[in-house]
Formats: structure tokens, C-alpha cells, sequence
């Protein structure tokens, strides 16, 4: 049976620096090997505000955002298996089709498959399923959350159990994963000492899982004082505040002055180039590694003396944590089932889809909540 198109309301990006505009869209059908997605409930990722600010290299317009979404499969094109109507749902902005050269590797978790189409924002076959008046409005990642009803490729989802609440598990959809993999794939973090440098939901996120992997001592960074009670409550031993610093004091050289030479991981969650380098500086020498998470505006670029490199030190990163999203994150949602990852912890604000631009708002403002 061929599907129908539904309408529905998603917030649409018409032009770079825009604010988000909810909008009737028509979905269109799921074409074979595509997914339609009820999507119940998304987290707003600062990569959405990157990707509407224009910083984005890869932005096209207009756009309907979104990467970090729970849903329920409404309807699966012809050819789909891996997921069935009605089977609850994490749209997977990295791909895992178990096929290309990179997922067989087994040594990355970047997947070959959509990846071209999805950065020029249309499904594989080169189309958009979304129209707002007839025109078409382009896919974001491979997932576009921010629509009641969205399409993806079935090698960019995955089923979960359907207890564990979408409303909280949505949130696996990028940063808590992205954290939690950056961590678990790092061999040797156990009894070491950690720095982290950014306490938003990622740098929280690499906080409480280097708690969790039993790092011995760890460190969080951030210029926002009321992240010191956040971080601590993840699991940081010490908090330092770079402006709080003597005049003149870099936080890599205050860092490697209290940890007897640096630490042994660090860990970039922040997007700062500036950050990015203290961050590698910070590692110890002989054997620090040090790891980026946080994405860079378009141009940017990072730098350091080669002589940090020379010297035994490691650059390293990661995208979503390394993580293959459909056969890791069943796993992850049960290890939240079970308490052993947290998920309800770092939600700070819910906002109703009508009110996108005020979640947005609030992510700006970043005011954390007392503890
Ligand atoms: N289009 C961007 C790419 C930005 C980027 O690095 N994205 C991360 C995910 S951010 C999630 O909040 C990522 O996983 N990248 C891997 C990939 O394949 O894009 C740009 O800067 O061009
Ligand atoms: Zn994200």
C-alpha cells in the first residue's frame, strides 16, 4: 500500500540567522527504505543553533532542524526491516548501514552510505519529503526532529524498548551519546585524571561517564560559576574557573601545575579553537591524550607547536562518541533502564513545540539552575 502525505506543523528555518517559524508541512510518503517518523519529543542541540546562526558550512535553507528526537514509526517504505510501524524510535544522524567500506572497517563508526546526500539536506534519492506550499524545505542531518512527522533513511534509526520513556531517551540522540562514547571508547581512562573543559551537556555527559569508567581525579573547566554545583553533581572532584585566574595565567599552565604535569585526558566540549589548545595542552606529557567533541564555526582552525606533539602528546576526536547507533543504543537505553546511565539529570527546561524559539532562548542564555 502506498502511504499518503500527512500535514502537520514543523518549525522551518527559511534563511540563515533566522528565527525558526512553525509552519503546515506536507510529509510525504516514506519511498522504499525510508521511514515516517511521529516524532514525540526532541532536545535542542547547539549544533541546531549553529546550523541556523549560518556558521554552518554544510547549511542549506530553508531547513527543518532537529537531531535529537523519540518518536513512533508511522508508516516504512518498501525494502524496510529493520524497524516496524508502531515500534518506538531514535532517529540516527550517524548512519549505520553495516555494509560501506567505513562500517565494516571496524574502526569507525562514520557510515558511508547517506552521509553525501544528508549534508546537502535531501534524502538518498536526491528529493526533499518536505513542502510547505508546494516549495520544498531541505532535511537537516538526516533527521529533521523539529516536524510532528519526519522521513529517514532505515539505516539512520533504530527501535528502542518502548519503556523506556521517549521524553528522556530522545536525548540519546546526540549529546548524552556523544559524551558517554568519547569516554567508554578511550581505553585507559580508569584510575587516571581527566579534564574537562566545557560543563554543557556534553562536558556533564564526559563527566559523569569518567565517573562511571572510574577516572581517579576529575577536573571540569568552565567560565560560568554556576556550573560548579553541575559539574559536581555528575561527578567532578575539582572545578576551575579560567577568569578567575591570576592576570596572565593560561589554564593550560594552572592545570599542569596542579596535576604534577598535566592530566592524563582531556577533553575538548566546548567548539572553542582557543579551548581546543589549551585542552591538548593541558595532556601530560610522554602520554596525554587529548580528545575534541565540540564542532568549530566554518574556517576555523585549530592550532598548537608541533613540539606538544613531538613531545608525546595526542589529538584525537570523535563524532557522536563513536558510537554505532544501531547496535549501541538498545544497549544504552537499558543501561538508563537500569541506572546505570543518566538521562533525567540533565534536562533543565521543557518548552511546548510552539515554543522552539524560547528552548532556543534558553540554551543562549545559559543560566543554570541553582542546585
Ligand atoms: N556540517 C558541519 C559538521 C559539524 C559536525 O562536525 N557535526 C558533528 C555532529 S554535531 C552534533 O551536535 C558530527 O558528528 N560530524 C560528523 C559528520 O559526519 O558530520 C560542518 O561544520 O561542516
Ligand atoms: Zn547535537
Amino acid at each position: 500500500t502506498v502511504g499518503k502525505p500527512i500535514k502537520c506543523k514543523a518549525a522551518v528555518c527559511w534563511a540563515a540567522g533566522e528565527e525558526l517559524k512553525i509552519e503546515e508541512v506536507e510529509v510525504a510518503p516514506p519511498k522504499a527504505n525510508e521511514v515516517r517518523i511521529h516524532i514525540l519529543h526532541t532536545g535542542i542541540c547547539h549544533t541546531d543553533e549553529y546550523t541556523r546562526s549560518g556558521k554552518d558550512s554544510e547549511g542549506v535553507f530553508p531547513v527543518i532542524l532537529g537531531h535529537e528526537g523519540g518518536g513512533i514509526v508511522e508508516s516504512v517504505g518498501e525494502g524496510v526491516t529493520s524497524v516496524k510501524v508502531g515500534d518506538h524510535v531514535i532517529p540516527l544522524y550517524t548512519a549505520e548501514c553495516r555494509e560501506c567500506k567505513f562500517c565494516k572497517s571496524g574502526k569507525t563508526n562514520l557510515c558511508g552510505k547517506v552521509r553525501a546526500t544528508q549534508g546537502k539536506g535531501v534524502m538518498p534519492d536526491g528529493t526533499s519529503r518536505f513542502t510547505v506550499d508546494g516549495k520544498p524545505v531541505y532535511h537537516f542531518m538526516g533527521t529533521s526532529t523539529f516536524s510532528q512527522y519526519t522521513v529517514v533513511a532505515d539505516v539512520s534509526v533504530v527501535a528502542v524498548d518502548k519503556k523506556a520513556p521517549l521524553d528522556k531517551v530522545c536525548l540519546l540522540g546526540c549529546g548524552i551519546t556523544t559524551a558517554w562514547g568519547s569516554v567508554v571508547k578511550q581505553p585507559g581512562i580508569k584510575d587516571s585524571s581527566v579534564a574537562v573543559f566545557g560543563c554543557g551537556a556534553i562536558g556533564l555527559g564526559v563527566i559523569a561517564t569518567s565517573k562511571l569508567v572510574g577516572a581517579s581525579r576529575i577536573i571540569a573547566v568552565d567560565t560560568n560559576p554556576g556550573k560548579e554545583s553541575w559539574a559536581a553533581k555528575f561527578g567532578a572532584t575539582d572545578f576551575v574557573n579560567p577568569t578567575q585566574l591570576p592576570e596572565g595565567k593560561k589554564i593550560q599552565d594552572h592545570l599542569v601545575d596542579i596535576t604534577d604535569g598535566g592530566l592524563d585526558f582531556t577533553f575538548d566540549c566546548t567548539g572553542n579553537v582557543h579551548v581546543m589548545r589549551a585542552a591538548l595542552e593541558a595532556a601530560h606529557k610522554g602520554w596525554g591524550v587529548s580528545t575534541v567533541i565540540g564542532v568549530a564555526a566554518a574556517g576555523q582552525e585549530i592550532s598548537t607547536r608541533p613540539f606538544q606533539l613531538v613531545t608525546g602528546r595526542t589529538w584525537r576526536g570523535s563524532a557522536f562518541g563513536g558510537v554505532k547507533g544501531r547496535t549501541e543504543i538498545p544497549g544504552l537505553v537499558e543501561d538508563y533502564l537500569d541506572g546505570k546511565v543518566l538521562i533525567d539529570e540533565y534536562v533543565t527546561h521543557h518548552r511546548k513545540f510552539n515554543d522552539l524559539n524560547a528552548g532556543f532562548h534558553d540554551m543562549h542564555v545559559c543560566e543554570p539552575i541553582p542546585l
